[in-house]
């Protein structure tokens, strides 16, 4: 009955069609974090933000699941003990792969927010600045984006899921933002097996146990496949 806690990142979506971050050519090489991904960036160009996050949602609208995302599904339904998936990532690929027990600790494209009384609701395909909330009515909506400086969401959840872990995954992540490349440090204390599957070593790397290497698509179904026939 092992409880396997899995953090996901940008490149368990990339083979979908979404760029990463920090990848050459990827998001970050295109616009100014400080512009588009912080509460100061859009207090002082709200329309540039939100049009950064539309084209996003536009962009996760046209994009499938892939043998990831549903691999991890399928663990879920299949596997003898608890499975929770992580992400980071504001797509909704992990859900429409079929994972239910799942936490967006960064927030999500497809949600609103609204920063006078925190009502959340559907966000539209193209939201507009300072578009009313329909439960406070101020004008006040924003992405409901987990920015640099503001707190991840279901912090604690995630912690308590950590520190009951026998097993803890990353997959797809460069390892670069905190608190989630701190995970691994959390999970080892608390005497989980980590492993990281990802193209390449990521930024914290050297404190996993194991590292499997290659596009997502191929390695994690084989992983999953490998901890169903132990299962
Ligand atoms: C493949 C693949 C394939 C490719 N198959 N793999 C100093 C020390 C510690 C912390 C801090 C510090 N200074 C500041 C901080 C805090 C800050 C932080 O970490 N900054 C760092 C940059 C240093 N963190 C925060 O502010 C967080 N909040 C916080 O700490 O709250 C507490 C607090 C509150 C108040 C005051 C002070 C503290 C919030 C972080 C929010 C992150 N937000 C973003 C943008 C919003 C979401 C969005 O727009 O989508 O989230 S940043 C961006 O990075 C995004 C991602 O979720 C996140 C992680 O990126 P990810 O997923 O790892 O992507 P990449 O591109 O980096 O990597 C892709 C990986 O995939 C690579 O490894 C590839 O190899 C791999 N790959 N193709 C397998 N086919
Ligand atoms: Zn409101």
């Amino acid at each position: 009955m092992s409880k396997i806690v899995i953090l996901t990142g940008a490149g368990i979506s990339a083979e979908s069609g979404i760029e990463t971050f920090r990848a050459e050519t990827g998001l970050w090489a295109q616009h100014r974090v400080e512009d588009v991904a912080t509460p100061e960036g859009f207090a002082r160009d709200p329309a540039l933000v939100v049009e950064f996050y539309n084209m996003r949602r536009q962009l996760a609208a046209e994009a499938l699941p892939n043998a990831a995302h549903k691999a991890l599904a399928r663990l879920e339904e299949e596997h003898n003990g608890d499975v929770l998936v992580v992400t980071q990532n504001v797509d909704d690929l992990h859900e429409r792969g079929g994972s239910k027990n799942l936490i967006h600790m960064h927030g999500a494209l497809n949600s609103a927010l609204c920063a006078v009384c925190q009502h959340r609701w559907d966000a539209p395909v193209t939201m507009q600045v300072g578009a009313a909330c329909p439960s406070c009515g101020a004008q006040a909506a924003r992405p409901d984006i987990v920015w640099f400086g503001e707190m991840p969401y279901q912090m604690d959840r995630i912690f308590d899921a950590i520190s009951r872990a026998d097993i803890f995954v990353a997959i797809g992540t460069s390892g670069n933002v905190y608190p989630a490349a701190g995970f691994v440090a959390e999970a080892a204390r608390a005497g989980a097996q980590t492993l990281e599957i990802n193209l390449e070593r990521s930024a914290v790397g050297a404190q996993f146990d194991e590292a499997q290497l290659g596009p997502a698509t191929q390695t994690v179904p084989a992983w999953v496949d490998s901890i169903l026939r132990r299962d």
